[in-house]
This record gives structure tokens, sequence and C-alpha cells, in this order.
């Protein structure tokens, strides 16, 4: 017959193994949540070797007037020598187009210039960073009057660094 004693001890056993069972089935749906958070930010910039090179891999939204961002834009940052390999996702309003310009007037020694993309139109455009520094990326566009896109704030910092 149990005592009052293993009575009360059994119902505490019972308690710490219920405990450790609903935190065991609780973990994973944790571990799920802090996955969802984490993949936003990788998915706009990923790192990887491919050929023996160090590939960056950034995705940016042409919006009007910015990339990512209504304005502005995020600030690229890659060692020299990388293949930089850009994802570029048209987001612009109506008519309006947008493009991804790295060139003398940036100004920059590069000479990198996308399609002008609509909404849903898309490119990938790749280039060696073989020039450190940092320079300004910018959108090209300008209308026949009024300001360009640029003068709009749609441009951003890419940071090449020595390595
Ligand atoms: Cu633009």
């Amino acid at each position: 017959m149990p005592t009052r004693t293993t009575t009360i001890l059994s119902t505490v056993a019972i308690l710490a193994i219920l405990s450790v069972l609903f935190l065991v089935i609780s973990a994973p749906q944790n571990r799920q949540t802090a996955t969802t958070n984490t993949v936003s930010a990788t998915e706009t910039e990923r790192t990887f070797t491919e050929g023996g090179l160090r590939v960056v891999t950034f995705t940016l939204y042409l919006w009007d007037y910015g990339y990512n961002a209504s304005r502005g834009g995020p600030t690229l940052t890659v060692n020299v020598g990388d293949r930089v390999r850009i994802n570029l996702v048209g987001n612009g309003s109506g008519p309006i187009v947008h493009d991804f310009v790295l060139d003398q007037n940036s100004p920059s020694p590069y000479n990198v210039r996308s399609d002008r993309l609509s909404r849903g139109q898309t490119q990938v455009i790749e280039f060696s960073a073989n020039y450190p520094g940092t320079f300004t990326y910018y959108c090209s566009v300008a209308p026949p009057y009024g300001l360009s896109h640029r003068e709009r704030g749609q441009e951003g910092t890419i940071i090449v660094l020595e390595s």
C-alpha cells in the first residue's frame, strides 16, 4: 500500500515528467519561429564559394524611388575579388521603370548597368569587385522634366573592402 509520502513523491515525479514532455513538444515550434525570423535576413544577402571564387548575392527590389525602400538603399559590403551577384526585382508603380547603375557617374571605376525594369520584371546582374573603395550605386532613370530618380533619393552605397 502506498504511503502518503510515496503518493506525494509520485505526484511530483509525474508533474516533472509532464513538464519535460511539454518542453520537448514546444521546443520544435520555438526553433521554427527562430528559423522563420532569420530567413528574411539571409534572403537578401548570401555568401558562398563557386569555382574557387567567393560569390556574394544580394536581392534588391527597385521601388519608387529607392532599393528595398521608398528612398535610399542598403549598404552592400563585399571584399575585393568577390563576384557580386545582384537579383533585381522591378517594383515600380505604373509605367515607372528603374535600374541599377555603378559607373563613372557614381563616380566609380566600374561599368555596371542593368536593364530598366518595370514591376514584376527581374534580372540577375554580376560583376567582379576588382576596385576597392566606397562608391554609390544609383538609378539612372530621369524623366524629360523634373527630378531624376537619383535626385529623388534612389541611390545607395557599395563598399569594396581591401582583403
Ligand atoms: Cu528609378
